[in-house]
């Protein structure tokens, strides 16, 4: 999509299922970003390709999602001065460990920002590209703000609750 702010790039479709609260996160703060499938073992040139669009195209931040040995945000943050974010896959074996070391784990000069493992990491990624297109974008960060006091005002609303039902009360009405 032309205009996007925000390249999703995953190492395989197999990765894509992970995406829906992050790509969520980015509709919700209106943010046009855009889902590209490239594997950095397996077509690195596509990779590249995707990169440079990306570019070309107005990114302000790129998300890269992979598992096992996962080169890809490794790969894209040595083509792209842009700040990349890694998302770790838990893939079939080794907890997605694999993965985490392999973003987190990069050498000096070339970053990875990498966030917790799976569908909770998919979303702070987003976040975190909200909060760094938030930097050049009063609205967004607005927004933003506006979004971090929804969650504060949910966790005091829970605190309140607990404390006038007790625990089992709170527990079975949050179970029902
Ligand atoms: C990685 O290998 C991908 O990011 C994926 O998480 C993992 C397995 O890929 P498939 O064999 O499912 O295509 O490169």
């Amino acid at each position: 999509m032309s205009g996007s702010k925000v390249l999703i790039i995953v190492g395989s479709d197999s990765d894509l299922p992970l995406l829906e609260g992050g790509a969520k996160v980015l509709e919700e703060f209106g943010i046009p970003y855009r889902i590209r499938v490239g594997s950095a073992h397996r077509s690195p040139e596509h990779v590249k390709a995707c990169v440079r669009e990306a570019e070309a195209q107005g990114a302000q931040a790129i998300i890269a999602v992979a598992g096992m040995a996962a080169a890809l945000p490794g790969v894209v943050a040595s083509e792209t001065t842009l700040p990349v974010i890694g998302v770790p896959v838990e893939g079939r074996s080794l907890s997605g460990m694999d993965a985490l070391f392999s973003m987190a784990q990069m050498p000096q000069g070339i970053p990875v920002a990498t966030v917790a493992i799976g569908r909770t990491g998919a979303v702070n990624a987003a976040i975190l590209a909200v909060q760094i297109l938030a930097l050049s974008d009063a609205a967004l960060r607005e927004k933003f703000t506006a979004y971090r006091a929804k969650m504060t005002a949910s966790v005091l609303e829970k605190d309140g609750r607990l404390q006038g039902s007790g625990l089992e009360k709170y527990l079975k009405e949050k179970n029902q």
